[in-house]
């Protein structure tokens, strides 16, 4: 056996946790033969419910758990962490605008930003909390020592819905649909590109007609958190999970050659602007990530890319003073 990989999970009371943290144990993110030390943080009042989980845990007897700790204090959770999960963040409150959301968080990924300096120069963040682009990019400033290649943000839960859709609409499994990747902020504006995506084997965009690809299809992915909420009285917490896994999973062990959605700070990457962290497609090999960079882009794509620029560059201007 490996030796263990410390994992550390924010938030790990909350309803993603709840999920989060069986996936993680089982195997089903970093392989069937590695061992993990979960690290748990959680804010001081949330402490007693995190210990309810940890016991719970502990109860589910997991072969490769080797330690399961829980605590308040960000520095220790993120020390020589291989791989940290940030779900935890504030939900919007009753009068809370995004703007105001975008800065009442921002201020937690600033704090959380100079624990995880103390990360393995080659950890591998996920930022799961929203607005997790900006939120990313927050935390990636404030640990100089760590390149901000390994702070990435999670646009697979879009990937994942768009998938579903053109499934379901076919009736094939997930797992016939591939390379569909989600370009931007993870927001109503992201946008899922299925031009280079196939469907048990053949292209999408003949098995589907652009009106709905463009129309409906988009909205429905876009629209499908508050569909969620709606349908269920709660957000998305299993499938935000599941993603979540997907993402850090294909991180680790690799794409299998497909291509994936990661948001990541670019690199001036399709003319995004460097350091704003946006989703690309990208594929993972040998434990690292690389953009897939010559995808041609069409008006509509090159005009959704625009859209979602702007929307992360004003989201940045929300939390100018936390990047000084
Ligand atoms: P919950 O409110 O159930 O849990 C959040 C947990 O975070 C709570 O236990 C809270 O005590 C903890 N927390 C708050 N501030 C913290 C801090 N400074 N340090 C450590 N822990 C802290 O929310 P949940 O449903 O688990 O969602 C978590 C986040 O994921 C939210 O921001 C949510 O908006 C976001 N999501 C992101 C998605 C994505 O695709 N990127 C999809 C799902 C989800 O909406």
């Amino acid at each position: 056996m490996p030796a263990p990989l410390k994992v550390a999970v924010t938030g790990a009371a909350g309803n993603i946790g709840y999920s989060l943290l069986w996936r993680l144990a089982s195997g089903d993110c970093f392989g069937k033969d590695q061992p993990i030390a979960l690290s748990l943080l959680e804010i001081t009042p949330a402490l007693d419910k995190l210990q309810g989980v940890i016991m719970e845990l502990h109860d589910s007897a997991f072969p490769l758990v080797t330690s399961i700790e829980g605590t308040d204090d960000a520095a220790a959770a993120f020390k020589d962490a291989d791989a940290v999960f940030l779900v935890g963040s504030r939900p919007r409150g009753p009068g809370m605008d995004r703007a105001d959301l975008i800065s009442a968080n921002g201020k937690i990924f600033v704090g959380q930003g100079k624990a995880l300096n103390g990360i393995k120069p080659d950890g591998r963040v996920i930022t799961v909390g929203n607005p997790c682009n900006t939120n990313c990019l927050v935390a990636a400033h404030h640990a100089p020592d760590i390149d901000n290649g390994r702070f990435t943000a999670m646009t697979r839960l879009d990937q994942n819905r768009a998938v579903g859709q053109l499934a379901v609409s076919k009736g094939v499994a997930a797992g016939a649909v591939k390379d569909v990747f989600i370009w931007g902020n993870h927001a109503d504006t992201m946008y899922p590109d299925v031009r280079f995506a196939t469907l048990s084997d053949a292209p999408v965009t003949e098995q589907f007609e652009d009106a709905w690809l463009k129309g409906e299809f988009l909205k429905t992915v876009a629209t499908r958190g508050k569909a969620i909420i709606n349908a269920r009285g709660a957000s998305s917490a299993a499938s935000a999970a599941s993603a979540a896994v997907d993402h850090m999973r294909d991180w680790f062990l690799g794409s299998n050659g497909q291509i994936v959605s990661m948001a990541l700070p670019s690199k001036g990457w399709y003319g995004v602007p460097e350091g704003l962290v946006f989703s690309f497609p990208v594929r993972c090999e040998g434990g690292e990530y690389t953009v897939v960079e010559d995808l041609p882009l069409d008006d509509f794509a090159k005009a959704k890319i625009a859209e979602n620029v702007a929307a992360l560059e004003e989201e940045k201007a929300a939390v100018a003073d936390l990047l000084t």
